[in-house]
C-alpha cells in the first residue's frame, strides 16, 4: 500500500478538558500541525479497524484541504469506510444525525463554530462519538496526552479526492462515499416535525427570513424551508457558505446578526425571524419587532411540546445550562418533569439524553436540542418553532408573553467583554474566588446576597465531577449574577456576566431588559471590580 509513517514533533496545545482544538488558521497551517492531532484522536480510539468514520466541516477557510488530509489518514490508519459530505460539508448536528443513522464509530467535524474564517480566521476541529456527540471528557483527555508525546503519524500517499459529487470511491482500500450533506438531517426533521401543518402556513402567506450568515445552514434551510415547505425563494438570506463568511461574524446574536434583526425590527418585519451559527447548532428566533431570548425559548419549546409529532408523548425531562435563565424549570415544575442544571457545553446533555432522563436541553447562548440528535440544533429549533406557531395561529410575541402571564418572567441578559487581557481576566475571577466564603449577607442597595459558590456538577449518569464551572450569586430577592471566562475564544479572554431577573407582576413586564437588570448590573461591576481588572467599563456584546 502507498503509504507512510511520518516522524513528526508534538507540539498540540490543545487546552486539557475542552472537546476539541480552536485555534488561528495559520496555527493549523504550521507542518504537521493537523496531522499531529488527528493522529492523537486516531491512538485514542481502539477497535476501529473495518468501521467506518463520518467526516465533514462548516465550509471556512482550509475546510477541504484538511478533509483531503484526514481521509488519507483514515485510509492509513484502518478505517474501512469514511461518509463524507459534498464539498466537504456537514453541519454539526448533520454530521450527528450521520454518525448515528449510519452507525458510525465516529465523526471528525471541521469548524470553530462562531468564531470568524479566513485566512485570518480560525479553524478547528472535534471528535464525535458513536452516540453522535461530542467526545467525552475521558477520550479528549486522552487525545491530548497523545498529542504531548506523538512521533509519528500515518498517511496514505493516495490524493485522488474527488468530492464535488455523490459518488464513492476507493482510497487506497478505503472506501469513500460522498454523501449529499442534508439529505439523512431532512428525512430526520421530516419525522419530527408536521411539515403539511408548516407548509400550509406559509401557502396562508406567512413570511419568514433566516439568515445563513453564509455559513453551513444555508444549503440546509435553502433546501428545507424554501424546496420542501414552500417558503418564500429569497427566505433565506446569505445562504451560500463562503470560506470567510463574507467577512462576517457567525454568531446568530442580536450585534453580528444585525442585517436580520434590523429587518426583524422594521414596520415591514416578516412574521418570523432566524439566524444560525457557523456550524449550525445555535440558533437565534425573532418574531415581528419582537426578540425572544434563548432562555425563553427553550421555556416556551418545552410548555408546548407536545403540539409537535416527535414530542406528543411528552418530555421526560429537560436541562439547561447553569447560566441559562430559570425560566425552564417552572415549566418543568408545572409538567411534572426533572429539570437538570448542568455546566455550559453540550456535552454533558449527552449523558443524561443516553440515560434517558432529559428530551429537551438548551443553553442561553442560542444553543437548542433534543434526543433527536447529540449536539444541539439551529435549524431543528427554528423548524420546532414554526410547528408551534402553525398549530397556535399566533403571533410570536403574543405566543412570549401569553408564556410570561402564565408562568411569570424572566428578565435575562448576558454581557460579553470580548478580548480583555488574560491577566486581568483571570484575576478577577481569583478575587471572586476569595470572596465567595464571606459574600452571603452582604448588602449591596436593596440586595442582599443569599448565597455565593463557585458551580461544580456531578453527572447523575455516570458520577464524574466538574469543578470551577463559574461563580454564582444568588440574591434573597431571587435575583442571580454569574461570572464565567469563555472556554471558546481564540483572542486574550472573555468575560462573560449572565444576569437575571424573575418578575412575576405582569404590570412590569413590559419593561426594557436592560432597565429591568440596570441596578444588578451596576452591582456585577462592583462586586467583581470589571473595570479594574479589564480596563472595560461596558461590555462588548450584549443579549
Ligand atoms: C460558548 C457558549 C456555550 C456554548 C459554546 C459552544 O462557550 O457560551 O454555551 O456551548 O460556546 O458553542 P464559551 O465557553 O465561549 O462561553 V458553539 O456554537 O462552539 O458550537
Ligand atoms: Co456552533
Amino acid at each position: 500500500m502507498p503509504r507512510q509513517t511520518i516522524q513528526t514533533q508534538a507540539f498540540s496545545d490543545q487546552q486539557p478538558g475542552t472537546s476539541g482544538l480552536r485555534k488561528k488558521i495559520a496555527v493549523f497551517q504550521q507542518p504537521h500541525y493537523l496531522e499531529n492531532f488527528v493522529q492523537s484522536i486516531f491512538d485514542s480510539l481502539h477497535d476501529f479497524a473495518g468501521q467506518t468514520l463520518v467526516l465533514g466541516g462548516d465550509g471556512r477557510y482550509g475546510n477541504l484541504e484538511a478533509i483531503a488530509v484526514i481521509l488519507r489518514m483514515a485510509a492509513a490508519n484502518g478505517f474501512a469506510r469514511v461518509l463524507v459530505g459534498r464539498d466537504g460539508l456537514l453541519s454539526t448536528p448533520a454530521a450527528s444525525c450521520v454518525i448515528r443513522k449510519h452507525k458510525a464509530f465516529g465523526g471528525i467535524i471541521l469548524s470553530a463554530s462562531h468564531n470568524p474564517g479566513g485566512p485570518d480566521g480560525d479553524f478547528g476541529i472535534k471528535y464525535n462519538t458513536g452516540n453522535g456527540g461530542p467526545a467525552p471528557e475521558k477520550i479528549t483527555d486522552a487525545i491530548f496526552e497523545h498529542s504531548k508525546h506523538i512521533s509519528e503519524y500515518h498517511i496514505s500517499d493516495e490524493v485522488d479526492v474527488v468530492l464535488d459529487q455523490v459518488h464513492d470511491f476507493r482510497l487506497d482500500g478505503m472506501r469513500v462515499s460522498v454523501i449529499d450533506p442534508v439529505t439523512d438531517y431532512a428525512e430526520l426533521m421530516a419525522s419530527l416535525f408536521d411539515f403539511d401543518a408548516i407548509a400550509t402556513l406559509f401557502r396562508n402567506g406567512f413570511r419568514m427570513r433566516f439568515d445563513a450568515m453564509h455559513a453551513i445552514t444555508g444549503p440546509y434551510a435553502t433546501e428545507i424551508l424554501e424546496r420542501r415547505l414552500g417558503a418564500s425563494v429569497g427566505t433565506v438570506i446569505n445562504g451560500v457558505p463562503l470560506p470567510d463568511f463574507g467577512g462576517g461574524h457567525p454568531d446568530p446574536n442580536l450585534t453580528y446578526a444585525k442585517e436580520l434583526v434590523e429587518e426583524m425590527l422594521s414596520d415591514d418585519a416578516p412574521d418570523f425571524g432566524a439566524a444560525s451559527d457557523g456550524d449550525g447548532d445555535r440558533n437565534m428566533v425573532l418574531g415581528a419587532r419582537f426578540f425572544v431570548t434563548p432562555s425563553d425559548s427553550l421555556a416556551v419549546l418545552t410548555a408546548n411540546a407536545t403540539l409537535v409529532p416527535g414530542y406528543a408523548a411528552g418530555l421526560a425531562g429537560v436541562a439547561r445550562s447553569m447560566p441559562t435563565s430559570m425560566a425552564t424549570d417552572r415549566v418543568a415544575a408545572e409538567l411534572g418533569i426533572d429539570c437538570f442544571e448542568t455546566p455550559t457545553g453540550w456535552k454533558f446533555f449527552g449523558n443524561l439524553m443516553d440515560a434517558g432522563k432529559v428530551t429537551l436541553c438548551g443553553e442561553e447562548s442560542f444553543g437548542t436540542g433534543s434526543r433527536h440528535v447529540r449536539e444541539k440544533d439551529g435549524l431543528w429549533a427554528v423548524l420546532f418553532w414554526l410547528n408551534i406557531l402553525a398549530v397556535r395561529q399566533q403571533p410570536v410575541a403574543d405566543m412570549v408573553r401569553e408564556h410570561w402571564a402564565r408562568y411569570g418572567r424572566n428578565f435575562y441578559s448576558r454581557h460579553d467583554y470580548e478580548g480583555v487581557d488574560k491577566a486581568g481576566a483571570d484575576a478577577l475571577m481569583t478575587a471572586l474566588r476569595a470572596r465567595l466564603a464571606t459574600l452571603p449577607g452582604e448588602t449591596f442597595g436593596d440586595l442582599r446576597v443569599a448565597s455565593a459558590d463557585d458551580f461544580s456538577y456531578t453527572d447523575p449518569v455516570d458520577g464524574s465531577v466538574s469543578t470551577g464551572q463559574g461563580i454564582r450569586i444568588g440574591f434573597e430577592s431571587g435575583d442571580r449574577i454569574v461570572f464565567r471566562l469563555s472556554g471558546t475564544g481564540t483572542e486574550g479572554a472573555t468575560l462573560r456576566v449572565y444576569l437575571e431577573r424573575f418578575e412575576a407582576d405582569m404590570q412590569r413586564h413590559g419593561q426594557d431588559t436592560q432597565a429591568a437588570l440596570a441596578d444588578l448590573i451596576v452591582l456585577a461591576h462592583e462586586v467583581a471590580g470589571i473595570q479594574r481588572y479589564t480596563g472595560r467599563d461596558a461590555p462588548t456584546v450584549i443579549t
